[in-house]
């Protein structure tokens, strides 16, 4: 049986949504390793039905390693690569169910597949009929059976209550493991028991890092709280909550975000400002809105509650929208800021990963606010990030750090690199203090891994 594991002291995610493994494979190189993320958690990489809307990958048809996103090989060469540039490696694993569509066709990879029938790996014996709502699809989310027996959006739901489907479940991860991944975003957690999940953990071969999706809803019986005894979960009212002070709130609200609003404890919680279904679903902030969502990154990569996930997306005008592609359907190496946001590469957003770095283990100290939207604090001894979200500049105040007196990297504004500062340095005093002017929706962030 695998132990937990947690991340270590580099814990930023990054999701690389849809990005081929050839992809990956650089971006590690040219930019998570030297900005500091810590893991990247990649799409599905798994057979899927074919077509071009991005959740085809939702979609198992096999667990050969082969998808639009490249091949086993490629997938092997991607965690190479990842791991000598010190990134680690999650891969979002889909486990609750297999394809949707009523007719059978033929995988990406060549396999023939029907709907509960997907031969060599799954019979129709495998998956669950909940005999519900006339078409086994699940509807009422106060029902812990439904939600758990019943189709996720049509999806065949796995009989994961079975030694032969967690046994199968497990070979899977196991191979994934034997290419050397570090950890699984288990896919649609809440629509199988936990008990489940933790006997698909006790098959696995080695320890990995699980973070399991369970969105929160009010009221459901079935609730995130369950699963911490596996790994990690996603809390996800978080980026929602984020987005609701930034947007009508007040930042001022902040000062206590976390478990004091009823959230997962903080070593449990993986958090996001929004994921590849939310920025979808709406009432978050995604990289539409540019200066404020680099903004509510920098909140999140500095504030120690969970484990910080950064999304990277590309650019969508309608949900369904796939991955820029070929006419096959096959996703095209990435081009940021053409066809891809790469949100992980924005200044503030790459650079308050080495502050998140740099803070670990340093709790909150000086909080300041106005009472609106102007806040700042300490991460105490190590860092401290003031943001002013005001429509007005703030100019002629003093900031009380507790840092080392010294001149800082304004890493909002600039990039650390050999020792020297790309933009404004900041000197604290040797009281601790330094003044600064800070214009409307702007903010600085120093570190003591950013000093000259
Ligand atoms: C997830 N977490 O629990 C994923 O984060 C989410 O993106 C997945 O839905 C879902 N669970 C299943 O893995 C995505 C799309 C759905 C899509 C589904 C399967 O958001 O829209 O459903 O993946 O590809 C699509 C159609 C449905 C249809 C279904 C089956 O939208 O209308 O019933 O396919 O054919
Ligand atoms: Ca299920």
């Amino acid at each position: 049986p695998a132990a937990a594991t947690t991340p270590g002291s580099k814990r930023v995610i990054v999701q690389l949504f849809e990005w081929n493994w050839k992809s990956v494979a650089s971006e590690c190189t040219a930019t998570l390793g030297p900005k500091g993320y810590g893991f990247v958690q990649v799409s599905p990489p798994q057979e899927h039905v074919k077509g071009n809307p991005w959740w085809v990958a939702y979609q198992p048809v096999s667990y050969r390693i082969e998808s639009r996103k490249g091949t086993r090989a490629e997938f092997q060469a991607m965690v190479n690569t990842c791991h000598n540039a010190g990134v680690k490696v999650l891969v979002d694993t889909v486990v609750n169910h297999m394809s949707g569509q009523d007719n059978g066709g033929t995988g990406w990879a060549g396999t023939t597949y029907g709907h509960y029938s997907y031969p060599g790996t799954y019979g129709s014996q495998d998956f669950h009929h909940c005999g519900r709502n006339g078409n086994d699809d699940i509807v009422n989310y106060g029902d812990r059976y439904e939600v758990q027996n019943c189709e996720l959006v049509n999806l065949a739901d796995l009989a994961t209550e079975t030694d032969y489907v967690r046994t199968r479940l497990a070979t899977y991860m196991n191979d994934l493991l034997s290419l050397g991944v570090d950890g699984f975003r288990l896919d649609a957690s809440k629509h199988m028991p936990a008990a489940d999940i933790a006997a698909i953990k006790g098959k696995l071969s080695r320890s990995a890092y699980l973070v399991q999706e369970v969105i929160y809803g009010a009221g459901e019986p079935i609730q995130p709280t369950e699963y911490t005894g596996n790994g990690d979960v996603h809390e996800f009212r978080y980026g929602k909550d984020l987005a609701r002070m930034f947007n009508s709130e007040r930042l001022a609200y902040l000062k206590n975000f976390g478990e004091a609003w009823g959230y997962l404890s903080s070593s449990k919680a993986v958090v996001f400002t929004d994921n590849h279904d939310t920025q979808r679903d709406g009432g978050v902030l995604t990289y539409r809105d540019r200066g404020e969502y680099a903004l509510a990154n920098a909140f999140m990569l500095a504030w120690p509650y969970g484990t910080p996930a950064v999304m990277s997306s590309f650019t969508f005008s309608n949900k369904d929208q796939g991955p820029p592609s070929d006419a096959n359907n096959k996703t095209l190496n990435t081009t940021c800021y053409s066809g891809w946001e790469c949100e992980h590469r924005w200044r503030v957003i790459a650079n308050m990963v080495g502050f998140n770095n740099a803070t670990q283990g340093a709790a909150v100290a000086n909080w300041y606010d106005n009472g609106y939207q102007h806040i700042a604090f300490s991460r105490a001894g190590k860092g401290y990030l003031t943001i002013n979200d005001e429509d007005f500049a703030i100019t002629g105040r003093s900031y009380y750090t507790g840092l080392p007196a010294g001149r800082y990297c304004d890493v909002i504004h600039g990039d650390w690199s050999n020792g020297s500062c790309s933009g404004p340095v900041i000197t604290v005093d040797s009281a601790g203090w330094f003044a600064a002017n800070i214009n409307a929706h702007d903010a600085v962030a120093i570190h003591i891994g950013a000093k000259l």
